[in-house]
């Protein structure tokens, strides 16, 4: 495949721009060869500067979920650029779109409207100290909560991916005050309770974790971390940036049936612009300046185009919620049809899927927390990595994340994506 462009803007931004990208994981550092840079992208389709089409499975990370180009979401953004960019005052948007994510996620009373899911978890962890008066709090190792201090210790995602799951420049100070516990044992995060009693301000996790490839929590594990920071006082926060209006209208926490205290939302709820949500109890939420004395503004936050685009997303999910049952079947399609892959070549992988959520990780072993999914041979997933790209299937760059679907995605392109993984999986083997 010609991918010449790419590889000469690649070059070029190199110059530029720390390591050509501007976010780690999109540099193919961790699977070999250039990033592709990408001009435009339709329905299920992502077009290069060298117009080589490819059927994909990022979706932007997971915001694209009913795919590119969507024409309710581009009218509202078109709509919106007419009145202008920016007000940095109060708009009717901002009422509406968190008058519907308090409907469809009810867990969350009132919600505050950030630029990104890292300053979601941020100020939500900020909120949750300020509420209970207390400076330490629970993160759940290969779990990834946007790129602030505190959170950037055992991260998932292109921290773990870049080899820096605890980065340089986050202070011991800083450090010292987030405890780690590994995904699905509930055991530790007792122990942790006990060891620092009443200390603990909170506890954040991604209920389906998306970041260290995708791991569904196991049964009765967000159960008994409710009632574990219930009868703490500990805030539990559940990081939706991923799993919120993806899995189902009201998140991993309605599929779960466990309501936490506070709700981080990104991804989706922008539809494509950046942005970013948190919320929950109004006794909490409360806490948050002006209404409390906890501070946490924003320039940009409840920008007029981006509310637009998130509306617009969410009205269509909420209006039509038969997408979440046809994003699960044609998720289940592609799956069984990569593990009918492995059968005809005798291999044994891992498939994990949630929703329109999987991940393949090389690995026969079962995948439950960061440990296992570090057992995934990384050298064979490069190589498969580009042997899809070379049929024209983009996946993401990296075994830790989890690959979306879209409701654009077709039956002929599921299809095509199972048979060019045959080949993949046949010629690395
Ligand atoms: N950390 C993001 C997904 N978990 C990747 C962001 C990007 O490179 O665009």
């Amino acid at each position: 495949m010609n991918q010449k462009n790419s590889s000469v803007l690649f070059e070029k931004a190199q110059k530029f721009i720390p390591g050509g990208v501007n976010s780690p994981v999109r540099a193919f550092k961790a699977v070999g060869g250039n990033p592709l840079f990408i001009k435009s992208a339709t329905g299920a389709y992502l077009y290069d500067e060298d117009d080589n089409q490819y059927i994909e499975l990022i979706n932007s990370w997971g915001p694209m979920i009913l795919g590119h180009a969507h024409p309710a979401i581009a009218n509202a953004v078109r709509e919106a650029v007419e009145y202008s960019l920016s007000f940095g005052a109060p708009t009717a948007k901002e009422v509406e779109i968190a008058e519907l994510i308090t409907e469809m996620m009810p867990s969350v009373e009132k919600v505050r409207m950030v630029n990104s899911g890292t300053e979601a978890t941020m100020s939500a962890i900020r909120v949750a100290r300020g509420f209970t008066g207390r400076d330490k709090f629970i993160k759940i190792e290969g779990c990834y909560h946007g790129h602030g201090d505190s959170f950037l210790i055992a991260a998932g995602s292109g921290a773990v991916t870049m080899g820096n799951p605890d980065s340089p420049g986050v202070t011991k100070g800083t450090a010292k005050d987030t405890l780690l516990a590994p995904f699905n044992d509930l055991q530790a995060i007792e122990n942790l309770i006990d060891a620092n009693s009443g200390q603990i301000a909170a506890l954040i996790l991604e209920p389906v974790a998306g970041n260290m490839g995708c791991i569904a929590p196991e049964k009765s594990y967000l159960q008994g971390l409710r009632d574990l920071c219930t009868k703490n006082g500990i805030v539990l926060i559940f990081d939706e940036v991923m799993t919120g209006f993806r899995l189902s209208k009201g998140g991993a926490q309605e599929v779960y049936g466990i309501t936490p205290d506070m709700t981080t939302l990104g991804k989706i709820i922008g539809g494509g612009m950046p942005v970013g949500a948190y919320g929950g109890k109004t006794e909490i939420m409360d806490y948050v300046s002006p209404q409390g004395p906890v501070y946490q503004a924003g320039t940009l936050s409840g920008n007029p185009v981006a509310m637009s685009a998130g509306l617009a997303v969410l009205k269509t999910l909420n209006e039509n919620p038969e997408i979440y049952q046809n994003l699960e079947s044609k998720t289940q399609k592609l799956t069984k049809g990569i593990r009918k892959n492995f059968q005809k070549l005798g291999l044994n992988y891992t498939i994990n899927q949630i929703g329109s959520m999987f991940t393949l990780f090389f690995t026969d072993s079962e995948i439950t927390d960061f440990e296992t999914a570090k057992k995934s041979d990384l050298e064979l997933f490069g190589k498969y990595f580009r042997a899809m790209l070379e049929q024209g299937i983009y996946l993401a760059p990296s075994q830790f994340e989890t690959l979306f679907v879209s409701d654009a995605l077709s039956e002929n392109d599921i299809e095509q994506i199972i048979s060019a993984s045959y080949k993949a999986l046949k010629e690395i083997h």
